[in-house]
């Protein structure tokens, strides 16, 4: 049982202004596996208030001061990153291979490449007339979800630290243990009174006082479409810069040159893993009409592959997070066979032979552009193949979405791969696969407006000033 009900403020763990305590339940137990406090909007006071006291000092120091905390932090970290693993396992019920693998190593990869930045960054250019510096925003507050916590927390907090902002972490009631030992981390690491604080609670009461709040300069957020309009709104009184990173409903296209059964195989099994919470899962995937046969029997050969089981165990996929997204996922599954889809894997109800813990089984639907199943983000591992003519009709479906966050493209022919991407309205294109940390991550449309990751993830953090003369 993880008990973790203090708060890390001004680089002290301090109980709550108020006590009140919240389960936390374990998706593949359906047990309660620990507790947090619930923080009120004083707690946020307080946060703010040694943020932006820090500010003072932090936003001074030179690239080299920060780089050696990141550098203590880093070797901190990597003492601890199998219990973080293990942490992500418990609180959202990845796979333990999933949670002491890719999970933790993007969180340790985002920090390696703050490293890398700061040590290259130039905060100040002469450009003519004018000295253009780069300066640190101020206090930020950083708000999470919980379907790749390392990710989403590290992916903000290190460019912010690097940039050398201070900040308040709120992080996701469903997935609060690793954010709770990150926070651990970095005060073992050293990082200085005040300039990263923690407050646990809820959305609507922590993150609308961050939102809210007359001392904040920006909020950055990672979450939810309509969450994400309430924390822009909430934030316009106070004329607060709001970086979102939101949902998506990204197409994968295998070109009519590229080898068929793996091609769908690598799709399918991408779209099943984290259980489909992958806010750039390729959910629809745009494949020649000519080869449907051919797709169709590839896509079900490999759904009914995928293993779903206790996390602890040797499973591809583990539970959803909790019971709601559950329900949420058992609702889009009925609504994608109300309105026609064809099922050839998976569908409604646990896996067999798994009657506790939130379960779903890796379902592949056939369809059309215009069904709820291929327009909502449904974040559960549920994919939508979808026929297309030729490519100019692909890549017309491909964008015909109110999301544009991810794109993949499979085929042969690289070049002509990549000029697809080219026409295509999303953010982040994966042309045969490939990985990058130093790639730009972030949305079009209503995936959202900010860019993280490398070099762009620190010029969320920084204002811009001009010196002319
Ligand atoms: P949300 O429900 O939007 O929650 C995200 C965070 O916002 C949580 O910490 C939540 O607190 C908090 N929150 C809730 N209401 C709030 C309010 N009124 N003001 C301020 N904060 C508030 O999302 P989720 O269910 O955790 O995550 C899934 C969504 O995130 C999906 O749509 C997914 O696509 C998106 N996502 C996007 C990306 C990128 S990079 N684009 C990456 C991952 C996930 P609680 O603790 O109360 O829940």
């Amino acid at each position: 049982m993880r008990d973790y009900l203090k708060f890390y403020i001004d680089g002290q763990w301090v109980d709550p202004v108020a006590p009140k305590t919240a389960d936390v339940i374990n998706p593949a137990t359906e047990e309660v596996s620990g507790h947090i406090s619930l923080g009120s909007a004083a707690d946020v006071d307080k946060a703010v208030a040694a943020a932006r006291r820090a500010f003072a000092t932090w936003g001074e120091t030179s690239a080299q001061e920060r780089l050696e905390v990141l550098e203590a932090i880093q070797a901190e970290y990597l003492r601890r990153e199998k219990e973080l693993g293990e942490a992500i396992t418990e609180e959202m019920g990845a796979p333990l291979a999933l949670g002491c693998g890719f999970h933790t190593l993007l969180g340790k990869g985002h920090l390696q490449t703050a490293i890398e930045v700061l040590r290259e960054f130039k905060f100040e250019e002469q450009r003519g007339a004018t000295l253009i510096r780069k300066e640190p925003i101020g206090v930020c507050g950083l708000i999470t979800p919980w379907n790749w916590p390392m990710n989403q927390t590290c992916v903000k907090i290190f460019p912010a630290l690097a940039a050398g902002c201070t900040m308040i972490l709120k992080p996701p009631q469903l997935a609060p243990f690793s954010a709770h030992i990150l926070a651990e981390i970095l005060d073992t690491a050293g990082v200085p009174a005040g300039v990263f604080n923690m407050v646990q609670g809820s959305g609507s009461v922590i993150g609308t006082a961050l939102s809210t709040h007359q001392d904040v300069d920006m909020i950055s957020f990672t979450g939810s479409e309509p969450v994400g309009v309430q924390i822009t709104k909430d934030a316009a009184e106070t004329i607060k810069r709001v970086g979102l990173e939101l949902g998506g409903k990204s197409a994968w296209i295998i070109l009519d040159d590229a080898e068929l059964a793996n091609n769908v195989a690598a799709a399918t099994a991408g779209m099943m893993g984290n259980s489909g919470q992958t806010c750039s899962a390729g959910s629809r995937l745009l494949v020649p009409n000519s080869r449907m046969d051919e797709v169709i029997k590839a896509a079900t050969e490999a759904a009914n592959g995928v293993t779903v089981g206790d996390p602890q165990g040797n499973f591809a996929m583990g539970p959803v997070v909790s019971k709601s997204q559950y329900n949420i996922i058992q609702e889009y599954i009925q609504k994608g066979q109300d309105e026609g889809a064809q099922l050839i894997a998976g569908g409604l109800g646990r896996p067999e032979g798994l009657d506790k813990g939130w379960y779903v089984k890796p379902t592949v639907f056939v369809g059309n552009n215009d069904m709820v199943i291929a327009r909502d983000e449904i974040f559960g591992p549920v994919l939508v193949i979808i026929g297309y003519d030729d490519v100019d009709d692909a890549v017309a479906i491909a964008n015909d979405s109110n999301f544009g966050l991810g794109g993949y493209v499979s085929g042969v022919d690289v070049e002509a791969a990549r000029n697809i991407s080219r026409r295509m309205r999303t953010g982040a294109i994966w042309v045969n696969g490939g990985f990058d940390f130093h790639a730009p991550f972030g949305g079009y449309k209503r995936s959202g407006n900010g860019r993280e990751w490398g070099e762009h993830g620190f010029h969320e953090y920084l204002e811009v000033k001009s010196i002319i003369g």
